[in-house]
């Protein structure tokens, strides 16, 4: 691809499977409170911070709540994510994600994050990849989320190159609108269909190799 120097990888779906440990912490609190919840649900979760995938899982019962009880609720969600976040070790970096990223960082491209989560540094250390990215722009440094271009925006500035230099990598729609917001090109990573909204779709990591 012409004029591209940077990525900028989303975290929770693309570099690591999270996805999977935010579900069941959802699960686990919307069954205490009696409040329906399924990977539906869940699917809309991916890439909306905290207190607003909080909103979506209370849903009709969100009014039950003062704000008080909804940061305690939060809170406890993200007790039980960081109990399943503890277990991670650099095992849990799928292979063929290792292999992309250090190919691209050989063909010389910077590399970055750009996650809407506030566990960012602590997911990357157990995965071994605390020190591997050029710039980490998280969920901590941010007032608004993707779909907002914030993150994206924060990554660029942090390496010093512009979003048309730049190119996201993403599994949530949320983020390709966030990415398409901020004028960068967007690689959606699907497993079923195209992201209408996406420049390019592809199923696997691995596959940016062959597109890059
Ligand atoms: P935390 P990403 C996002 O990460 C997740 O996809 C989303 O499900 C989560 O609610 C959000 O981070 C906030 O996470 O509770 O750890 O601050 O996809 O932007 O890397
Ligand atoms: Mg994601």
């Amino acid at each position: 691809m012409n004029n591209i120097y940077a990525i900028i990888f989303d975290l929770d779906g693309v570099i690591c499977s999270t996805d999977r440990y935010h579900y069941l912490a959802w699960k686990a609190l919307a069954d205490r409170l009696g409040i329906p919840f399924d990977e539906q649900v869940n699917s809309q979760l991916r890439g909306v911070s905290r207190m607003e995938s909080l909103e979506i899982v209370l849903g009709e019962h969100s009014a039950d709540y003062s704000e008080e009880q909804k940061e305690a609720l939060a809170t406890e969600k993200n007790e039980i994510y960081k109990s399943y976040l503890s277990s991670m070790t650099p095992r849990d970096l799928p292979k063929e994600v290792r292999m992309t990223l250090h190919m691209l960082r050989q063909r010389g491209y910077l590399l970055a994050i750009g996650s809407s989560s506030k566990n960012t540094q602590q997911i990357l250390r157990q995965l071994g990849l605390g020190d591997f990215f050029d710039a980490i722009a998280d969920g901590t440094m941010i007032t608004k989320s993707k779909p907002d271009p914030e993150v994206f925006l924060l990554a660029a500035s942090m390496l010093g190159v512009s979003p048309e230099n730049a190119i996201v990598i993403e599994d949530a729609e949320s983020g390709v609108r966030a990415a398409k917001a901020g004028r960068f090109r967007a690689i959606g990573i699907r497993t079923e269909g195209n992201d209408p909204d996406s420049d390019i779709t592809v199923k696997n990591l691995k596959n940016l190799i062959d597109i890059l």
